[in-house]
């Protein structure tokens, strides 16, 4: 699992059911197309097998990646991007009511689920109907855990999350909601995340990230952490 957000420097994600900043757009850029990219797992070997056992296999032809989120976020994606294209979307909701469903349709597919624990153990089941209309299946990619702060509370909860993709916003805005740990701080380091360089999160996010970037008089910049 990896947790992907952009946060203030007081850990701020969010105001009123929206993101706290009227817009990002290069980061927003950066969380669709890191969402949307599948790339074959880390390994240290140098096996040169994957692509011939690829073909060998028949049924999932197609790897998507999954976005797992809460209700509230699932509500705070503008109706003509939800369910967010060419990814698994996922919607966590206790009461199992989510809203914009039947607009969804004939788009990607979406899950509701009653938990995490219940969304994760859906994707690895494999079962994932694909949506391609032929009754075949989608292999699940990278999972990513998209918020919001209750569930990255829970994901950060979770054994299995081991990695967040972290824009950190040099500037305030004022915001209602917050992620959990300062990653940067000393409590996180006590329970093992440790900031990766550069190079590693351009080799796991498949791009070349640059230096800090800035927009609107905001600065950013892409951080990778993990434990
Ligand atoms: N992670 C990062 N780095 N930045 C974010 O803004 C962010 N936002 C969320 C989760 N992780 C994040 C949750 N909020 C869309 C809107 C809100 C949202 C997540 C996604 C959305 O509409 N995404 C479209 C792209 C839209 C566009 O290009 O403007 C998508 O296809 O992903």
């Amino acid at each position: 699992l990896t947790l992907i957000l952009a946060a203030t420097p007081s850990l701020g994600i969010g105001r009123a059911g929206a993101l706290p900043w009227t817009s990002l757009k290069g980061d927003m850029a950066f969380f669709a197309r890191v969402t949307k990219r599948v790339l074959p797992p880390a390994s240290t070997s140098t096996s040169t097998s994957t692509s011939t056992s690829a073909a060998a296999s028949s049924s999932p032809r197609r790897t998507q990646n999954a976005v797992i989120m809460g209700r509230k976020t699932w509500d705070s994606i503008p109706p003509r991007f939800r369910p967010l294209a060419g990814r698994i979307n996922v919607v966590v909701s206790r009461a199992g009511v989510v809203a914009g469903l039947e607009e969804a349709r004939g788009k990607e597919r979406v899950l509701v689920v009653g938990g995490l624990g219940e969304a994760v153990r859906q994707l690895q089941s494999g079962a994932i109907k694909d949506d391609d209309g032929d009754g075949g299946e989608v292999r699940v990619g990278r999972v990513f855990v998209i918020g919001g702060a209750s569930l990255y509370n829970q994901a950060l909860a979770m054994e299995g999350a081991r990695r967040v993709l972290l824009t950190k916003v040099g500037r305030e805005f004022e915001c209602d909601a917050f992620f959990g740990v300062d990653l940067e701080g000393e409590g996180a380091r006590g329970r093992g995340w440790v900031r990766r360089s550069r190079g590693e999160l351009e080799e796991w996010v498949g791009e070349s990230v640059g230096e800090g970037r800035e927009e609107g008089g905001v600065p950013f910049e892409f951080c990778l952490f993990e434990r």
